[in-house]
């Protein structure tokens, strides 16, 4: 291989035809109705409804405030919030935010997501919430939060960030819990550039979720709660509006890299991937390995390290854990014996480049930057 090759990066935006685009913006500049609630925004709401599969549905201008907005909606001011440290800083972030206070309980090794078992032995008489990840897409075990979340009376928000489209048994698992949000981040799936979603289940709580994110504004004159500014604009609306259209081909093109990649991965001893759970209709929004150093040969870093000698441009996420950075690595939560799983998963993973656009020729070198 030669670093004169063209850089592959870890993803790559989906971007709409420019033409259909520029039509888009041309309507927007003619109505002269840039945000606020504008037809886009309406009409986006409504098609990505009926493509999630969901009935409630608010967006918002990116992925972190629809976490911040959904502990204002559900009330909580003041306690315990148990989440997952493997995850996207973002997650820890918009309970803090709120004056909560982030409880770290591991992972399970199979899926990397939060472990129900552990989140009962966390539960103290401050805990108000449970936040899991649904991690690079693969489903929590919602049945059993569900049941551990009825039984001590706590509420559930699902940062399903990365779990866009994502369904088991063909319904959409942005049904689970009390509220699910979703990020349309330029590195994620599905994209507005910026932007992101709260999905909710009544009527009254969408029309709450809608106030708080326009200064907690109701009609004209009346703000009922000390709100935020969360709306999406007109252009990101369109421009989520016409990538909906392209979202399943994305989408299976990602899963053909996917089956590419494990077919070769099968092969490498030290290397391994998370096993798909069935019947789930997967997004395929990250590849996510993990080396195993004595087994491999070299460790992670090293891996990361010459592949990025070979202009292909993985990502270490989720390393650091969350629980190891500044804000929270002194938390009793936070102590590394409370969290081998995901320290050792934080050690091992690494990102594959990932993404709709990606060549068969891009395949081939990035599984021989792989090979041993
Ligand atoms: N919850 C979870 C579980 C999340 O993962 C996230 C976000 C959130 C909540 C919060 O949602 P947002 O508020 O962000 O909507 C990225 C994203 O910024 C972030 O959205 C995402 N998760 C996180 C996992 O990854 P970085 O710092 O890795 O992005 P960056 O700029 O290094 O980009 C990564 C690669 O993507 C680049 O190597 C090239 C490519 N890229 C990136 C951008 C921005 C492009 O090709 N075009 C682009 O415009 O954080």
């Amino acid at each position: 291989m030669k670093t004169s090759e063209n850089k592959i990066l870890v993803t790559s935006p989906l971007l709409p035809d420019l033409q259909d685009f520029n039509e888009y913006l041309r309507q927007i500049w003619d109505s002269k109705w840039l945000t606020n609630n504008g037809s886009f925004h309406q009409q986006f709401e409504k098609a990505l409804a009926e493509y999630l599969g969901v009935e409630y549905i608010s967006v918002f201008t990116n992925g972190t405030l629809p976490l911040i907005t959904a502990l204002q909606a559900l009330g909580l001011k003041k306690g315990e919030v148990i989440t997952t440290p493997y995850s996207f800083v973002a997650t820890t972030h918009s309970i803090w935010w709120n004056q909560l206070k982030p409880v770290f309980v591991d992972v399970e090794p199979t899926t990397g997501n939060i472990d129900p078992e552990k989140i009962e032995a966390a539960i103290t008489e401050n805990t108000v919430a449970i936040m899991p990840v649904h991690v690079y897409g693969q489903p929590c075990d919602n049945e059993r939060i569900d049941v551990i979340a009825k039984r001590h009376n706590l509420k559930v928000i699902y940062d399903a960030a990365h779990a866009f489209g994502v369904r088991k048994e063909g319904k959409s698992i942005l049904e689970w819990g009390d509220v699910s949000t979703l990020s349309f981040h330029a590195t994620k799936v599905f994209g507005t550039i910026e932007g992101g979603a709260l999905i909710c289940h009544s009527a009254e709580m969408k029309h709450q979720i809608d106030n708080l994110k326009n200064f907690g504004f109701r009609g004209e004159t009346v703000v009922e709660a000390p709100g935020i500014n969360g709306k999406m604009d007109e252009v990101r609306a369109a421009f989520g509006l016409l990538n909906l259209k392209q979202i399943d081909a994305a989408i299976e093109a990602r899963h053909n890299v996917a089956m590419r990649y494990r077919e070769a991965i099968d092969k490498i001893e030290g290397l391994s991937y998370l096993v798909e759970q069935s019947d789930i209709r997967y997004n395929y929004g990250y590849f996510p390995i993990f080396v195993d150093e004595t087994r491999y040969g070299i460790s992670r870093d090293a891996l990361y390290e010459k592949l990025k000698a070979n202009n292909i441009f993985g990502r270490r996420y989720f390393y650091p854990l969350i629980s190891t950075f500044e804000p929270y690595k002194d938390f009793p939560s936070a102590a590394l014996e409370n969290l081998p799983i995901a320290t050792k998963m934080a050690e091992q993973v690494l990102c594959l480049p990932m993404h709709h656009a990606l060549s068969e020729e891009d395949v081939k070198r990035i599984i021989r930057g792989v090979l041993k």
